[in-house]
């Protein structure tokens, strides 16, 4: 969607409405039940007959939110504050006086103003938006209607958007840590459902590291800082992580998938998310069957170089989160496809894996994903503490129709977010906290704890009680009462590991065999990095010999050259030997025909071609591209007949690294001036190197020429326009139609990894 979209007009203006004189937001008030909604009450009430729609939690929100404009500044207790600057104190130049309560409270605040972050995923960022089932998704030749597979209806009504909170993360970093580096990423979605909260909290990538929720606190201490220096931050390149890697060999599959592209999103809007277990779809009838959740970026799945991504870490070390923010504020409100993959307990017995191992994915080969709703992202949050900080995902919030499986990481996950919340927020009570709250009414015997918000009526608070006709009642399944699947369970306690989880390299080895050549590159290139930075001989001897040779001999040979070991003579006893491929599984196949929200530098200086700039850039905004104008220093820049642009940046505060794709037009004067510059020269060398598509227009050409680019042809000897490898060339101004269709093609790919940058020394 674009700006010039209409609901995205409107909704621009719902968003600027000026705040009424009591700091109101100016969102209409339109709670069903038509009252003043208190903290603790919502919109939806079983009276209204459930009446969500996507402003639900906003309209919830609006309750809390405060906006100081044109207001006189109070104390938390609302009293008004004459002087904020200076200290009470007895005399000029006296001791400050302990009767100042402004300066007491605001210092307090102050010191106790950071909550402890997220064990894993601390630094993060998020956005507000909907979800919307599709009307009769196709299920495939097995299945008619999603209500046959379930009753949440978060899934299956068409005609509601529910309200959600999606907030991204990385893993291993600290809050402060930078967003680009090499890590799992966390997508985890807050559906605020008229059936109360769902919280599908997944990741980027569709298996994890270890098999039990036990070996958890193993693996993170292993990868974290390690504790005698703590360092280094946000990393897995050092000896204890790879240390307990190399004698876990379950962690295989998922080794191959972080040193994969996946682990270096382009942006939060171009990843797929997946809920990584297998969960359980339960109908009206009580039948059940399995669930793989996936999230489908409309924008593609698309990836950083790690060149590029180390040096986002000093140029834009909010890169990501940035870009979430930017984008929406911009108008474009990014969207993924929710799809599901449908088994039944008879076809999960056939797969050659266990479905409860969460190692495990189950190949889009064997059991197709079918889009059944879409995801909207279309707010950005007014204040990142009290939303993106303070919100809290539990997996197990699921709402009827929505199960759990056996799968024991699972089954550890759901003791162990609750808790850490405690941790977090120094209370039970943080489901009360506004961004966390259901839009649903809450009614239970729950009443004290630190932070208590909610103000129960009455004398009773247990049950049963006979001096409150029993309220508030147990609802039947009939009536919304959650029952969990009667799964028939029958076993003998016992401490083990079950033989179905033992094949620990046929998935790795299916990631590897579906990579294309420059994706396989990638994942050797960052194994060398990896391991490069293990000083224990054995450990990388270990990953090579005893993990990486039972994936694919070739593989742990390429590893080994490069990190100082003995090529393995022989393939693994362990390596499976098939060959098969999941095309679904190489982000090259996840590249839709769209240039949207792709950020375009357009080099320039004072004399540059009127003509090429406008219409490179009217052609560029079409396609809803981001075009930015970057020159030597801020200011108005002019062009040959006359025209004029604002620079976006300058060169100090802008970097290749920033942009998907680089042009610079034509314009005798504004080329020559950046000849004679360092910095244009090093955006076109440092994007040719990172795979982007670069072109270049009449003049502008001889700056690629300075730039010596190998292997490339370029417009000149004969031939007006040339587009090769990702570098578009033209000469002549009567193809410039053709030249930005080419370049906008350029672009749609994403990187052109048909080059060999190797020489160019950016
Ligand atoms: Fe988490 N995880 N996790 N995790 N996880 C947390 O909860 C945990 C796992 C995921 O944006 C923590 O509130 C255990 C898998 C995301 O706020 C903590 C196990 C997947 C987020 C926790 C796992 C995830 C978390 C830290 C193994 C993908 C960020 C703070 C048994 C399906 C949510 C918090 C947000 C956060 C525990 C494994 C995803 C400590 C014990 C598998 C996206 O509770």
């Amino acid at each position: 969607m674009t700006a010039d979209d209409p609901t995205e007009h409107d909704r621009e203006q719902d968003r600027n409405a000026e705040p009424t004189a009591d700091g109101d937001s100016g969102r209409e008030e339109t709670r069903a039940d038509g009252s003043g909604a208190g903290p603790g009450s919502t919109g939806t009430s079983d009276d209204a007959g459930g009446q969500v729609d996507e402003n639900s939690k906003h309209e919830q929100l609006d309750e809390v939110r405060e906006n100081p404009e044109g207001e006189k500044l109070t104390t938390d207790h609302g009293v008004k504050v004459s002087d904020t600057d200076n200290s009470l104190k007895a005399g000029e130049r006296g001791p400050t006086i302990m009767e100042d309560f402004h300066f007491r409270e605001k210092m307090t605040q102050f010191d106790h103003e950071s909550i402890p972050e997220r064990v894993v995923h601390a630094r993060g960022t998020g956005a507000h938006g909907y979800f919307q089932p599709y009307d009769d998704p196709d299920l495939g030749d097995e299945y008619d209607d999603i209500e046959e597979l379930t009753k949440a209806k978060v899934l299956t009504d068409s005609d509601q958007k529910t309200p959600v909170f999606t907030r991204f993360s990385t893993v291993v970093g600290s809050r402060g840590s930078s967003d680009t580096v090499r890590d799992v990423r966390g997508f985890a979605t807050k559906f605020y459902t008229e059936e109360g909260n769902w919280d599908l909290v997944g990741n980027n990538m569709p298996p994890f590291f270890i098999q039990d929720a036990m070996e958890f606190p193993d693996l993170v201490h292993a990868i974290k800082p390690e504790p005698d220096d703590g360092m280094p931050q946000a990393s897995a390149a050092h000896d204890t992580f790879w240390d307990f890697a190399s004698l876990k060999p379950e962690i295989t599959h998922m080794i191959m998938w972080v040193l994969s592209g996946r682990a270096l999103p382009r942006a939060y809007r171009m990843m797929q998310g997946f809920g990584v277990h297998t969960f359980r779809l339960v109908n009206d009838d009580g039948e059940s069957v399995f669930v793989k959740f996936h999230w489908t970026p409309k924008l593609g799945t698309h990836q950083l170089v790690w060149d590029e991504t180390t040096k986002l870490w000093g140029k834009e070390s909010d890169f990501n989160r940035k870009g979430l923010y930017d984008v929406i504020e911009e108008g474009y409100d990014p969207e993924w496809e929710l799809g599901v993959q449908i088994f039944d307990e008879e076809q999960a017995e056939e797969f050659d894996f266990d479905v409860l191992d969460p190692t495990k994915i189950v190949p889009e080969t064997e059991v197709p994903v079918r889009p059944i709703g879409k995801m909207v992202l279309n707010e950005t949050p007014d204040n990142f503490f009290a939303e993106v900080e303070q919100v809290a995902f539990h997996p197990g919030n699921v709402v009827p129709g929505i199960d759990f499986s056996n799968d024991p990481l699972l089954q550890g996950r759901l003791f162990s977010y609750q808790d850490t919340q405690l941790n977090r927020f120094g209370g039970a009570n943080w489901d009360e906290i506004p961004i966390n709250r259901p839009i649903t009414e809450r009614h239970n015997n729950q009443r004290a704890g630190f932070m208590r918000q909610e103000i129960n009526e009455g004398k009773v608070s247990y049950k049963p009680n006979s001096i409150g006709d029993d309220d508030p009642q147990e609802a039947s399944a009939e009536e919304g009462g959650y029952e969990h699947y009667a799964e028939k369970v029958d076993g003998k306690k016992i401490r083990n590991r079950s033989d179905s989880f033992g094949d620990h390299f046929t998935q790795a080895r299916l990631f590897w065999n579906s990579m294309s050549e420059p994706e396989k590159q990638n994942i050797v290139d960052a194994a060398h990095f990896e391991l490069g930075k293990v000083e224990r001989v054995e450990i990388r001897e270990r990953m090579v010999y005893d993990l990486f040779n039972n994936v694919d001999h070739e593989f742990a040979t390429r590893v080994a050259e490069g990190i100082g070991i003995e090529p393995p003579e022989e393939p693994g006893d362990e390596m499976p030997t098939h060959d098969r491929e999941d095309p679904s599984l190489s982000m090259e196949n996840r590249t839709p025909d769209t240039i949207e929200t792709r950020k375009i530098a357009v080099l320039l200086d004072d004399g540059f071609d009127d003509e090429h700039v406008s219409e490179l850039r009217s052609a560029l905004e079409e396609e809803g591209a981001r075009v930015k104008i970057i020159s030597k220093v801020l200011g108005e820049k002019s062009g040959t007949e006359g025209e004029t642009v604002e620079a976006d940046k300058h060169h100090v505060a802008a970097a290749s690294v920033a942009f998907d794709a680089i042009v610079v037009p034509g314009g005798e004067q504004s080329v020559d001036a950046m000849r004679q510059q360092g910095d244009p020269k090093q955006f076109v060398a440092e994007a040719f190197k990172h795979y982007k598509p670069i072109a270049a227009l009449g003049d502008g050409i001889e700056l690629f020429e300075d730039v010596e680019l190998p292997d490339v042809d370029l417009a000149g000897d004969g031939d007006d326009l040339v587009s090769d490898q990702g570098v578009v060339t033209c000469r002549d101004d009567g193809e410039l139609d053709a030249f930005v269709e080419e370049f906008v093609d350029a672009i749609a790919q994403h990187r052109h990894w048909g080059r060999d940058p190797k020489e160019v020394p950016a």
